[in-house]
């Protein structure tokens, strides 16, 4: 892809002013709607932050495709050419209950790889980002490859679809660790992961926009990113995930394909 540090240069600005004006709308009242269940929200920020995002992009790249969470992507049956993915807000219900932990998340495929990827945490003012075989940063300064602990070394993350459900392998993979965390946003679990906060983040069923950004983060600093049954991630589709360092991807993944007696 031509042009990296130009668009380096513009995704860095979009991200950080969509985080702005984010921020800014916590002194006005949000208008909130329900999307598939009363756990699953949609708020006239996500809209509006997603609008920016994509007429800025529409602006500068205008024959790039754009595949967005609270758009309709009826057009993305493929990932060929250069693909945005968009998660306007990731962490919603966080955002609506808490005022904190949620992220902006814009990634850049192209031909189904990942070449560049934002995650901004917001409250904290911290843009993560990454492109492909250039490591990954922090606000600019690079930040290190995680160390390889295993799971009985570090803490984990999972989402809260996986408390349904017998999941007796996920209980198993609690158990051997040191203990559990839940955040609510999959862009910030996977940034915990990918600086040595967490060494595991298993979620039930995550979307495109969910990913993108974050697998190539996680992978730029040595975590490997796939399906809960080891296969690799298909961005077309949901995805039971789980990214973690090395040694604790193996025995999660061992543990999630090992058959319940
Ligand atoms: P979102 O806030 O952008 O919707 C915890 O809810 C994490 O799972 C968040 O990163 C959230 O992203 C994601 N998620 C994916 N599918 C979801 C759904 N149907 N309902 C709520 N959260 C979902
Ligand atoms: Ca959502
Ligand atoms: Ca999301
Ligand atoms: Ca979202």
């Amino acid at each position: 892809m031509e042009q990296i540090n130009k668009r380096n240069e513009l995704i860095t600005q979009w991200v950080l002013e969509a985080g702005k004006t984010i921020k800014d709308s916590f002194e006005k009242s949000i208008q909130v709607e329900e999307k598939s269940n009363r756990n699953d929200l949609v708020t006239e920020m996500d809209k509006k932050t997603e609008e920016m995002l994509i007429k800025n992009i529409r602006q500068h790249f205008p024959d790039e495709r754009i595949f967005a969470e609270e758009s309709d992507n009826e057009e993305i049956k493929d990932l060929n050419g250069v693909v945005w993915i968009i998660d306007p807000i990731d962490g919603t219900l966080n955002f609506v209950k808490q005022q904190n932990d949620f992220a902006v998340m814009v990634a850049v495929y192209e031909d189904g790889i990942g070449q560049m990827a934002y995650i901004y945490n917001v409250m904290k003012d911290e843009l993560y980002s990454a492109i492909k075989g250039q490591g990954a940063s922090c606000n600019g300064q690079r930040i290190d490859t995680v160390q390889d602990l295993p799971l009985k070394d570090g803490l984990v993350a999972i989402s809260s679809l996986l408390l349904s459900g017998k999941n007796e392998a996920v209980r198993q993979v609690a158990r051997k660790s040191n203990g559990v965390r839940m955040i609510g946003s999959a862009g910030l679990e996977t940034l915990y992961v990918s600086t040595g906060r967490l060494v595991a983040y298993i979620a039930a069923s995550l979307a495109p926009w969910d990913i993108a950004a974050g697998k190539l983060i996680a992978e730029e600093v040595g975590l490997v990113y796939t399906q809960a049954n080891g296969e690799k991630i298909d961005l077309l589709k949901k995805n039971p995930v789980v990214v973690a360092t090395p040694a604790a991807h193996q025995e999660i993944i061992q543990h999630l394909t090992e058959k319940e007696s």
